[in-house]
């Protein structure tokens, strides 16, 4: 059969031009396609909300890739295998209370079952502001990822979301924005960001489930972000936490949609 180019080209730009435009008024936006941003978006989804996932950068999976160091293995407690049968990573028990899995195979197995959820994956896009009215986060301003690190001056656009999940890891990027450029305080303690601990891993994933949570008016943080926003310790290389905050995060948006 025949190859044109230019149905190639108008094949993809229509068909990404339609999945733009049905992820510019969400249920839930989420920012960040680490393994919490994408345990979340796999939950949201699979309950039938609209809800898009917007990534700096062009791989998805944030931190997980490399395991520990580059050892690309992960490792994950007994509270969180049961995330891992969800998405069937297979994993193998190191001793009592230990699990191993494949960093790429953990990756991959999330990006495949939540954007099979329905989750709308958007690569190469940052979020550079928020929407706020009344007090409250209603949407994100995004940009190429590109047009960023270029430094070009060009405008970005708008989509419109119900509720927020910064999922952006150890930099809380986007409750950074609000605490920035929005009237009112955080939800903390402080009224402002607390800020990263340094690494203990049995506090940091306790805490990390614990602190997911609203930061702001419909603003909610999930995985590293939560312990940076509500000031706790970091974790290394061990995932439950992260997971188990992803699937809390949905847990708490779900029963408020
Ligand atoms: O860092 P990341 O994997 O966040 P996470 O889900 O997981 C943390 C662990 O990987 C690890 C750890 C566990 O022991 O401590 O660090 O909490 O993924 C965050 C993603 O957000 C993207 C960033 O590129 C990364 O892939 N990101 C950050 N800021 C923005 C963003 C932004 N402004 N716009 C779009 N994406």
């Amino acid at each position: 059969m025949a190859l044109d180019e230019l149905i190639i080209t108008k094949a993809i730009i229509d068909r990404f031009i339609e999945k733009f435009k049905d992820c510019l008024d969400l249920d839930v936006a989420i920012v960040g396609g680490g393994p919490a941003g994408l345990v979340a978006g796999f939950y949201i989804a699979k309950a039938g909300y609209k809800v898009a996932m917007f990534e700096r950068k062009l791989s998805i999976g944030g931190g997980m890739w490399g395991g520990g160091m580059m050892f690309n293995e992960i490792v994950v407690q007994e509270e969180g295998k049961s995330i891992l049968d969800e998405f069937e990573i297979n994993y193998n028990k190191y001793e009592e209370n230990y699990y191993t899995a494949d960093s790429v195979e953990s990756v991959a197995a999330l990006i495949l079952k939540s954007r099979r959820a329905g989750l709308k994956i958007f690569n190469c896009i940052s979020v550079e502001d928020v929407v706020v009215r009344d007090n409250k986060v209603n949407g994100l301003v995004i940009q190429w990822s590109p047009v960023e690190m270029a430094k070009l001056h060009v405008d970005p656009l708008v989509v419109r979301a119900k509720f927020v999940i910064d999922a952006t890891g150890h930099d809380s990027e986007i409750v950074k924005i609000v605490e920035k450029k929005c009237e009112g305080k955080l939800f903390t303690e402080t009224g402002s960001i607390m800020g990263e601990r340094s690494l203990w891993a049995e506090v940091g994933e306790k805490t990390t489930v614990e602190n997911t949570k609203e930061a702001y008016a419909n603003l909610y943080v999930a995985g590293m972000s939560a312990n940076n926003v509500f000031g706790s310790n970091r974790m290394g290389p061990v995932f439950g936490g992260m997971l188990l905050s992803g699937k809390k995060v949905a847990e708490m948006i779900i029963n408020r949609l």
